[in-house]
């Protein structure tokens, strides 16, 4: 990742990061984790890529981390902030992380694992003691970086293992096409487990000499008091967001919302996505803000890969054009490449696609066509020179929030409660969440349904929990017995 640190050396005395703690320059990012990449490397001169799970809070603390393992030559393994125990767990297991980092917050959810022999436990505090600084190993751009946990078509999320080069060049290719500079200051809300927070925002700030300032957790209210410092001029969220926040924007005064108006008028760059942004919240936007917001499509395997123009027409409902550098192919099942107006798979090549799913060899071949395409499961049409996302592949994957959630992993541990003797668990559109996760259960008679979120927020992060539950006989199933969910849907619309 020396781009990125030869970018911060650049300006040392700029403000890189504002958090709730204060503000920070590149020179003291720079200090603090080449501070911290000693006291993981302790008596070694490389992590090797030894994985480095770290829960720590979004902001200087967060980036010096990362830097740090990236430094010393580790696999950085992000923890998601809002995990219960298990999920986080799972994480550690699947990765066999050896050192785990944890910021104050979060030292009491990974206590169960402080005594494991296998693991090095550090607190963030530790890094405060002062340490002689150790020289840094040499990184080939090709060894292992990050991985970052998706859900799919499989019942458990699977690890994207990316190495430093597609990370590089997810973040060059972005730096480039959407003009970034030092010039900009931009506010960091989406989680820091997955690519948009990661690598869109973050990143690509932190790459440009730019600003970021933080803000945890989302509160449109905060976000609108960020932006009436004057100071911000590019924001990247999911619609989800975008929708919270013309609401909070419907119930402010006139003045406030003129005021408003004007400030977010001269944003330079405006962007959505990680899910189809409705083109009533295009168009509402455009009426606050006076900008028609970039959309653009991308995916934890491969970062971003289409995207309308930064430059140009922004077309409502549509993802754009193809990321120079990217190579894009729309096929049929038999991956022959679809007539010019035709829907079919998007199939993407280039360098900022993942190395491969973390120990699972046999779902990396599974994923890529024979001749190296990657399969992203979504279904797309060009029209008029434009790519439309028409749907997916398969209906148990849903985008909640902005989340991938498969409907699978959801099934598999409402089954494993003992009221529970069936079940299936679908998506329904929202006009908020995109989709909404609702699940239909077969249950033992006197099963009481109030107290099943909180069982299960016992067992999975909030945004899986199904909103919605309805109990029936049976399942509606084909005569293979299979269930068939779009008549599932159906339950949940009338
Ligand atoms: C939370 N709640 C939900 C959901 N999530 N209700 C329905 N559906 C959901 N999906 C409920 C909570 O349980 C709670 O309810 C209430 O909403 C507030 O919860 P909280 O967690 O505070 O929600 P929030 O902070 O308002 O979260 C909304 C959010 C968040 C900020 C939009 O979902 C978010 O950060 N999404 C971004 C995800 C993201 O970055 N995805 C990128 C991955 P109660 O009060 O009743 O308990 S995709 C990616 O990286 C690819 C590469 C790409 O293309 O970008
Ligand atoms: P994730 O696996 O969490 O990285 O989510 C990637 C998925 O999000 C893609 O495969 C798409 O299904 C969806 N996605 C991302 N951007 C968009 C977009 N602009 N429009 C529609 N779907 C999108």
């Amino acid at each position: 990742m020396n781009q990125l640190f030869q970018a911060a050396n650049k300006n040392p005395h700029k403000i890189a990061i504002i958090d709730h703690n204060g503000e920070y320059t590149y020179s003291q990012l720079l200090q603090n984790s080449t501070k911290i990449a000693s006291h993981l490397l302790e008596n070694s001169a490389d992590l090797n890529e030894a994985r480095v799970a770290f829960m720590v809070s979004p902001g200087f603390e967060y980036v010096s981390v990362q830097w740090a393992i990236w430094m010393a030559g580790g696999i950085a393994v992000p923890l998601c902030i809002s995990y219960p125990f298990p999920s986080l767990k799972y994480v550690l297991d699947d990765t066999a992380a050896t050192l785990v980092v944890a910021g104050h917050e979060y030292q009491t959810i990974l206590d169960p694992i402080q005594n494991d022999p296998s693991v090095r436990f550090l607190k963030y505090s530790d890094f405060e003691e002062e340490i002689e600084i150790k020289p840094l190993p040499e990184i080939d751009e090709n060894r292992g970086a990050m991985i970052l946990y998706t859900s799919g078509t499989t019942s458990l999320p699977k690890g994207v293992l990316t190495t430093h080069k597609t990370i590089e060049s997810q973040i060059s290719t972005l730096v480039s096409a959407w003009a970034w500079s030092e010039s900009d200051h931009t506010v960091g809300i989406l989680p820091l487990h997955h690519v948009h927070g990661i690598i869109n925002v973050m990143s690509c700030a932190l790459w440009s000499g730019a600003s970021i300032h933080f803000l945890n957790p989302f509160d449109a209210e905060k976000l609108f008091q960020i932006f009436e410092t004057g100071k911000v001029n590019v924001f990247m969220a999911v619609p989800t967001i975008y929708f919270k926040l013309i609401s909070a924007f419907e119930s402010f005064s006139n003045q406030r919302k003129t005021n408003l108006s004007e400030i977010l008028n001269g944003f330079r760059l405006m962007v959505s996505g990680s899910a189809a942004l409705p083109v009533s919240v295009m168009e509402t936007w455009h009426k606050i803000s006076g900008h028609y917001l970039l959309e653009r499509y991308g995916m934890t395997e491969i970062g971003m890969a289409i995207s309308n123009p930064y430059k140009g027409e922004r077309k409502a409902g549509h993802i754009g054009q193809a990321l120079p550098g990217v190579e894009i192919r729309l096929v049929d099942e038999s991956n022959n490449l679809v007539a010019s107006d035709e829907p079919g798979e998007i199939q993407v090549k280039g360098p900022g696609v993942f190395k491969s799913y973390w120990g699972k060899p046999e779902a990396t071949i599974k994923t890529f066509t024979t001749d190296g395409w990657f399969k992203t499961g979504d279904i797309a049409q060009l029209v008029d020179g434009y790519y439309k996302i028409l749907g997916r592949d398969s209906i148990d994957i849903i985008k909640s929030g902005g989340y991938k959630i498969s409907a699978l992993e959801i099934e598999e541990v409402l089954r494993t409660n003992s009221n529970i003797k069936d079940c299936g668990v679908v998506g329904i559109p929202n006009p908020e969440w995109g989709e909404l996760v609702v699940a239909a259960l077969i249950t033992e008679k006197d099963f009481n349904l109030d107290e099943l979120t909180s069982w299960l927020k016992e067992r999975m992060p909030a945004y899986k929990i199904p909103r919605k539950f309805i109990q029936l006989d049976e399942l509606p199933r084909n005569a293979m017995g299979k269930v068939t969910k779009n008549e599932l849907k159906k339950h949940f619309t009338t």
